[in-house]
């Protein structure tokens, strides 16, 4: 007996695996989407210091359900911890959340980018569940470069800064990667800035995907409140900017952890881990499920 609102058809499954996403339609309802925007909303009003781009067009919070009791229910009890779990036919954990918020008027692009990048997490069952409490039509929707998810490469993140910048800093984060340390401590939660860290220079630049649009198979949605969109941890994403909207657009992402997903001391870390982590040291190679505490199993939807 499932609770969602309906069943995942078969295409749609097959759609994910093929694509990297795919948008369910009418999986929140109005119940749903009403704690949503309390939660936002609540969110918006509260900041703290992980929230970013308070005085520009593009607020961004991380981890925003770690003091929004809305945006907590969401993540328990709404069908979205199913949805993930019926989809990757596995049990899944919670990773972490963000919200993006981007007022009426002339909205900011959200570069290309892959999101696996920027976290200590790495895995094949990393799903991200994203949506939004306003329609938000395709000319300015969440965008996917179709398949990505497999190209099996590792982009350096669109944020940080490059070590030269900060040879000292540069040299330290490089001592910690070498005791197995994270490069942003748990600190890192009292003062968030998407330059904190260093970007990971090895590590090839996202294609030039805006410029050479016809190269790419590219994938957007007409989006309306209740949708549910996933897409992969490693599917290239972003969001086109430069449009006038009359109402803001404020989305919501979890990310979600299959069983394969582990943690991964990356020289390139953006974003601190998830604050209950630290006090465990963890080394690259753990699964996620070794901390089942911090961690813990919030749907298992396996069909058999
Ligand atoms: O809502 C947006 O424009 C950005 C979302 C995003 O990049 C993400 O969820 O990873």
């Amino acid at each position: 007996m499932t609770s969602l609102p309906h069943p995942i058809s078969a295409e749609e499954m097959k759609e994910f695996k093929r694509d990297g996403a795919v948008l369910l339609k009418g999986m929140l309802n109005d119940h749903w989407l009403q704690i949503l925007e309390e939660g936002i909303e609540y969110a918006i009003d509260t900041p703290d210091t992980m929230s970013t781009g308070l005085d520009r067009p593009l607020r961004i919070d991380q981890f925003p359900a770690g003091r929004s009791p809305k945006l907590q229910t969401i993540l328990k009890e709404s069908p979205i911890p199913e949805i993930v779990s019926t989809l990757l036919d596995a049990p899944v954990r919670f990773y972490m959340d963000q919200m993006f918020c981007k007022p009426a008027g002339e909205l900011p692009p959200t570069p290309w980018h892959q999101d696996t990048c920027y976290y200590n997490i790495e895995g094949h069952q990393l799903i991200r569940a994203w949506v939004s409490i306003d329609p938000v039509p395709r000319n300015i929707s969440m965008e996917v470069v179709k398949g990505s998810h497999l190209w099996n490469v590792t982009y350096r993140s669109v944020s940080g800064k490059p070590r030269e910048d900060d040879p000292t800093g540069a040299a330290e984060a490089d001592k910690q990667l070498e005791k197995g340390t994270p490069i942003l401590g748990v600190d890192s939660h009292k003062n968030f800035s998407y330059s904190n860290g260093f970007f990971d220079e090895t590590l090839p630049t996202v294609p030039d995907i805006n410029g050479n649009r016809d190269s790419f198979d590219i994938k957007g949605w007409d989006y309306e409140p209740g949708d549910v969109l996933l897409f992969h941890g490693n599917i290239l994403h972003g969001a086109v900017g430069g449009v006038t909207l009359a109402h803001p657009r404020r989305s919501y992402a979890s990310l979600w952890a299959g069983p394969d997903v582990y943690y991964l001391h990356r020289r390139g870390q953006i974003l601190p881990d998830p604050v209950e982590l630290y006090r465990y040291a963890p080394e690259t190679g753990q699964l996620l499920s070794e901390f089942p505490d911090v961690f813990p199993v919030l749907a298992d939807k396996r069909a058999g």
